[in-house]
């Protein structure tokens, strides 16, 4: 459920009181941790004090590292339009890394209590065309909560994206009760207080889990093949198949359907420019 300063809390099968545990020897091994959303087993060490030592890792259905998770099938990417900026290129490497993984992005701006007139409209018509939910909601107004919880009903799911975006103050509002501690955006530098420093599995409702996670200013995309890429952006690959020819990236070549695509307003200028920043910078991290 939790991972602290070298302790795994572990929830017992139908149970309501976590134990304390740590994980020795074979993980260090293997060099191999607990995430939070492990499903483990463990040793009860002393029953009294709660304690225990995790003794084997059931295999993970998914996990990220960048938030530390493991076994959700959908995310909350939360990004804030105003305070902080919103960062298309970052919000753009979370869909990547999320469609890496397999796990299912949905896409929350958060803070809608800030927003200027146009800018959901603006917004849906960049991230529409990738196909996946878009929400906007205010925390601080309660304003769009009942379809973020239609999305997230029966399945666990994690947030994530940058400090100070109010994902502990969504999953406050979808719950309805302060579970989570929340911190703010410092005036001078735009950014968030890194508040929530650990992960952490939250019941929000039945059959309802949320993680809440620390907030990370920069995601790298790196670990992948410059042409595995456009495979990450659905509406670049949906589209890609007609270029005229087999495995074009979409830059230079002629003929390319994406391109035009772009030109025609099929799909977004702001994305397929963040399509080719990762793209160039994948071609180029292999010069060396
Ligand atoms: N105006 C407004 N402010 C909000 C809203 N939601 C959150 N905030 C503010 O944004 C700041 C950051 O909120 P948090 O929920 O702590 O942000 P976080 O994403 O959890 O940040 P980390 O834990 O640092 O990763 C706080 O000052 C909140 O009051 C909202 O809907 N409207
Ligand atoms: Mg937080
Ligand atoms: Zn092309």
């Amino acid at each position: 459920m939790k991972a602290l300063s070298g302790f795994y809390y572990v929830l017992p099968d139908g149970e309501e009181t976590v134990y304390a545990c740590r994980a020795k020897g074979v993980f260090r091994k293997k060099n191999q941790h607990p995430l939070v959303g492990d499903i483990v087993q463990f040793d009860v060490t002393h029953e009294k004090d709660l304690e225990g030592n995790v003794t084997a890792i059931e295999e993970r259905e998914s996990f990220l590292i960048r938030p530390p998770v493991a076994n959700c099938d959908q995310a909350l990417v939360i990004f804030a339009v105003h305070t902080p900026d919103l960062n298309h290129n970052q919000l753009t490497r979370y869909l990547v890394m999320l469609e890496q993984k397999s796990i299912r992005p949905i896409i929350v701006f958060s803070k809608s209590d800030l927003n200027d007139p146009q800018d959901e409209e603006q917004l849906r018509r960049i991230y529409e065309p990738c196909g996946y939910p878009i929400c906007f909601v205010s925390s601080k107004e309660e304003c769009g909560m009942e379809g973020v919880l239609e999305l997230l009903k029966g399945h666990v799911t994690t947030v994530a994206g940058p400090s100070g975006a109010g994902k502990s103050a969504l999953i406050n509002a979808l719950s309805g009760r302060k579970v989570a501690q929340t911190g703010s955006v410092s005036e001078k530098t735009g950014r968030g207080k890194q508040t929530t420093r650990h992960t952490e599995l939250l019941r929000i409702a039945k059959d309802t889990y949320l993680f809440d996670t620390p907030g990370f200013s920069s995601i790298e995309t790196k670990q992948m093949e410059k042409e595995e890429l456009s495979s990450y952006f659905p509406e670049i690959h949906r589209i890609g198949c007609g270029c005229r020819f087999r495995g074009c990236a979409h830059d230079k070549e002629p003929g390319c359907a994406v391109k035009e695509a772009v030109e025609a307003g099929e799909i977004s200028e702001q994305r397929y420019q963040d399509y080719l920043l990762i793209y160039h910078e994948l071609r180029d991290q292999k010069k060396y």
